[in-house]
This record gives C-alpha cells, structure tokens and sequence, in this order.
C-alpha cells in the first residue's frame, strides 16, 4: 500500500478505540473538488474582493445586486463540483466508529452529496434564500436580479451566515456539546482563523479529546494539537480509513 503520508500507529488506535469522533471541516476539504478556498485569491471579476468584505450584510445593504451575482457565480461553481475522496471518507468514518459528529463551515453541501448524515451547517448553506428582514426560509425567483420576500416583500438573501451575525442556535448548541462530549475531535482543512468555529477544538481538547489537523499547511493552533498530519485531505483520509478498516495486528 503506497504510504502517501506517514499516519502514525497511534491515531489509527485511538480512532479504532474512539466512542464519539467530532469533525470540524473547512474550505479545504473542497479544495480538491475545484471549490477556491476563502484564502484563494478569487479569479476572474472577483478577483478584486475580498470573500471577507463581500459576506457581511453591511456589503449587502450596500449593493445587493453585486452580492447577489457572487453568491449565483458560487452556487454554479459548486453545482458543477463534486465531493472529493476526502468528503468521502470522512462519510464512511461514520460507519467505522461508534459516533461521529461532523461540523462544516462549507456552505457547499458537497459532505451531503458524498453520503454524510446530520452535517451540521455552522454557517449555513449557500443554496438557501431567506427572507433580509425576519430570516425565513423562502425559495427565490431567480429571474429577479434581487429576488424579494413574497411575505413582506422585503429583498431575500442566501442562507449563509455573514461575518458580523450570530451561528444559528442549533448548529451552536449541537456543537459545543459534541465538541465537549467527544474523545477524537479532527480538525480537517481549515485555517482555524474564524470565530466561534476556530474555538470548537480548544474546547475539546480542554474537555479531555485528543485533538488531531489534517491540513498541508500547520495553522497555528496546530502546536496544542496531539496530532499534526500535514496533507491534503482527499489523500490522508482515504488512507486513515483504509488503516482502520484493517484487522488491528493484520496491519
Ligand atoms: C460572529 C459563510 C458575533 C459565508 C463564513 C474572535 C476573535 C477574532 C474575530 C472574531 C472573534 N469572534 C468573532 C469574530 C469576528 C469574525 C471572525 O472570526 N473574523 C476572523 C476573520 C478574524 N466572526 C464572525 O463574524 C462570526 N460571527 O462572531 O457574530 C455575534 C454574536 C451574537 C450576535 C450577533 C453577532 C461569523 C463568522 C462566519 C462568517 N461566514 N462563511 C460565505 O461562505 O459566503 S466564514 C468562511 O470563511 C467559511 O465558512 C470559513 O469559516 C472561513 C474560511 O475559513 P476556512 O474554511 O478555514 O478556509 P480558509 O480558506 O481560511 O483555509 C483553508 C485551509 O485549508 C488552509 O489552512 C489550507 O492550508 C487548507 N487546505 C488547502 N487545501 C487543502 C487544505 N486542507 C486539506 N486538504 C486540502 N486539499
């Protein structure tokens, strides 16, 4: 079997010994699908914008025309993409371990489109439109340049949460209680720089979990991490499964 990464022994056992593994993934687990990372520079006309300054409603209230022609420009490049090795390992972990909780800041829904079940959405999904004013959930017409709310008529926005705006209740409170609950947490394709996400692995690991990152590129929490395995996930968790799916001392 061609090692691409060295996956230390010890993780393998601590996973194949798990009872509740929560995964946080980030932008680069669809990296590999084709779908920019937020660190990526954004090509083409966007190329001028920073995701950051685009993803609040200050930059909505502003000219929702343009925010309504990125999120249409994301939701074809995510529509054209599919999941990757690595979203589809992550969905076959659930059948290996007792629990598994998974927790995505991608509003891509491409870890649902790989088989994953009860993904929580910690920042929403890119294909929901819901209503500026109240947040309910509607269906645009996609004909309008700025598709309105047949409630109030006020304008509908994607379904994503913007920098400046609160994690939805649920998602929150269902992550904060897995995170505090599990013994694995992994930390998979993500820079670990936005808040309240960034803080779901602090927690584990200062609730009793063994914290684990996969990414090619160590972020910074990485040094109070048990395990750091530099790689790109579409590689590295195809190959975790395939070791834990190994009859322990068949290996
Ligand atoms: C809030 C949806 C308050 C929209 C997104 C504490 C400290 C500092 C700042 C804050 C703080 N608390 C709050 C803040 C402010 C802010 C924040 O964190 N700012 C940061 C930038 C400093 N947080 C917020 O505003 C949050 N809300 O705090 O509200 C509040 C409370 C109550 C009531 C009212 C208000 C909301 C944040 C959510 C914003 N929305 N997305 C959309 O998508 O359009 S965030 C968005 O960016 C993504 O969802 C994701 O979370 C983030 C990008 O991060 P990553 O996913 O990690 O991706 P990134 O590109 O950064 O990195 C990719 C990584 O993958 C890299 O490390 C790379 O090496 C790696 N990689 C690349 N290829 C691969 C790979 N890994 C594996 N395999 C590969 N092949």
């Amino acid at each position: 079997m061609n090692e691409v990464c060295d996956i230390p022994a010890a993780l393998v056992n601590l996973l194949r010994d798990a009872r509740h593994v929560c995964i946080l993934t980030g932008a680069g687990v669809s990296a590999e699908s084709g779908v920019p990372t937020f660190r990526d520079a954004q090509d083409g006309l966007w190329a001028k914008y920073e995701p950051q300054d685009l993803a609040t409603p200050e930059a909505f209230l502003a000219d929702p025309a343009l925010i309504w022609r990125w999120y249409r420009w994301r939701r074809e490049l995510v529509a054209e993409a599919q999941p990757n090795a690595g979203h589809y390992a992550i969905a076959k972990l659930a059948e290996l371990v007792p629990q598994v909780t998974l927790i995505t800041q991608n509003v891509d829904g491409l870890h649902q489109r790989a088989g994953s079940k009860n993904v929580i959405e910690f920042h929403g999904n890119i294909f929901e439109d819901r209503c500026f004013a109240d947040g309910t959930l509607h269906t645009a017409d996609d004909k309008m340049e700025i598709p309105t709310c047949p409630d109030c008529g006020a304008d509908l926005r994607p379904g994503v949460v913007w920098f400046g705006e609160a994690i939805p209740e649920t998602a929150s409170s269902e992550s904060y209680t897995a995170a505090s609950d599990c013994d694995v947490f992994l930390s998979i394709g993500t820079s670990s720089l936005v808040y309240p996400a960034a803080g779901l692995a602090d927690l584990a690991k200062t609730s009793g979990a063994s914290v684990v990152e996969v990414n090619p590129d160590p972020t910074a929490h990485a040094a109070n991490f048990d395990f750091i395995i530099a790689g790109n996930s579409g590689l590295v968790m195809p190959e975790l499964i395939e070791l834990l799916a190994v009859e322990p001392g068949l290996e």
